[in-house]
């Protein structure tokens, strides 16, 4: 299992106001604004920034409260409350289910897909990766070492050939072989290029006409873009029904606090973390395990 806490050590500086630096310890008028600044600094979003003031302000007045400390718990608690709204689980019942992974170039979609693989095969599960990026020269190969390195059957087609048959095609592979999961890695794209978003729609279709059933559209996301990535996330959540995303490179970004932003502007939940580049550096999404790693004023 990796250590959460110790991987997140640049996000939690940004946060660093609510460990040893705040200018006073009761509530001064500039605390609600020190607040603010850091939120936004550390990529929660200015919305979700100002919502989340005005709603502290609001319980700190209802219970009286004046010191510091008592405001970060009352904070920490808000956090949790925030993040921990939406459905994280993952579904695999199917036969096969499919999970898609799609998102633009370079954010970590085949390596998670290792990752994916690598954990559900140490739970005891048979998996297939389909390899539907066939855009990029050894993109196959490099699905191929993952598949290796996890102990994963794996599906391949020529350079160029049709993303949407090749993942077809492993669902009858799985199907035939009584394997309950495919993960189907997808070329990473523009979120502005029409005929390569139109081509996610159709893996989507594709992807389900056979023996499986596509049970999970998980966004990657590369956590070091900021807000910029929350204009692609809703791009690609035009033309695919994307059902969670996957934060990627949490482990050196400072910018963390874009959960916030993701799960209050889009709506869709974090349901994994990527946290490093091996083949365990993945974790299930857990907001109170996040919320606490923020806080954390030892590391
Ligand atoms: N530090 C860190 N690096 C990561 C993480 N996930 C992926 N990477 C690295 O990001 C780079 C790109 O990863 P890929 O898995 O190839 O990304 P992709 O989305 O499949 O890329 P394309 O297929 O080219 O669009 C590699 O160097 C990975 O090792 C992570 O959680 N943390
Ligand atoms: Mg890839």
């Amino acid at each position: 299992m990796v250590n959460f806490s110790a991987r997140l050590s640049n996000t939690r500086k940004k946060f660093s106001f609510f460990g040893n630096s705040p200018t006073s310890k009761s509530i001064a008028e500039s605390t609600w604004s020190e607040i603010e600044e850091t939120l936004i600094g550390a990529d929660v979003g200015v919305n979700a920034s100002l919502e989340i003031v005005g709603d502290l302000k609001k319980e700190t007045d209802r219970l009286g409260v004046s010191s510091i400390s008592e405001l970060t718990e009352l904070l920490k608690k808000q956090l949790k409350v925030r993040l921990g709204g939406l459905d994280v689980s993952l579904s695999d019942d199917g036969d096969p289910a499919v999970w898609l992974f799609v998102g633009p170039n370079g954010v970590g979609k085949t390596t998670s897909i290792g990752k994916i693989a690598s954990k559900k095969i140490a739970e005891g599960h048979s998996v297939v990766l389909a390899a539907g990026d066939t855009f990029r020269a050894a993109a196959s190969e490099q699905l191929a070492m993952w598949a290796d390195r996890a102990g994963a059957h794996i599906v391949t087609g020529a350079d160029g050939a049709d993303p949407s048959s090749i993942i077809f095609d492993a669902t009858e592979y799985a199907k035939a072989r009584q394997v309950s999961l495919v993960l189907a890695d997808t070329a990473g794209r523009l979120h502005t290029k029409k005929n390569l978003m139109e081509e996610l729609s159709k893996i989507q279709r594709v992807a389900g006409k056979g023996p499986g059933t596509v049970k999970e559209i998980l966004l990657v996301m590369d956590s070091t873009t900021g807000q910029n990535g929350l204009v692609q996330a809703a791009q690609f959540a035009e033309v695919v029904d994307i059902t969670g995303i996957v934060l990627t490179k949490l482990d050196g970004s400072a910018r963390g606090g874009i959960i916030f932003a993701i799960q209050t502007e889009l709506g869709i939940p974090v349901k994994l973390v990527g946290l490093g580049e091996g083949l365990e550096d993945l974790a299930l999404f857990d907001a109170g395990t996040f919320v606490d790693a923020l806080f954390e004023t030892k590391a």
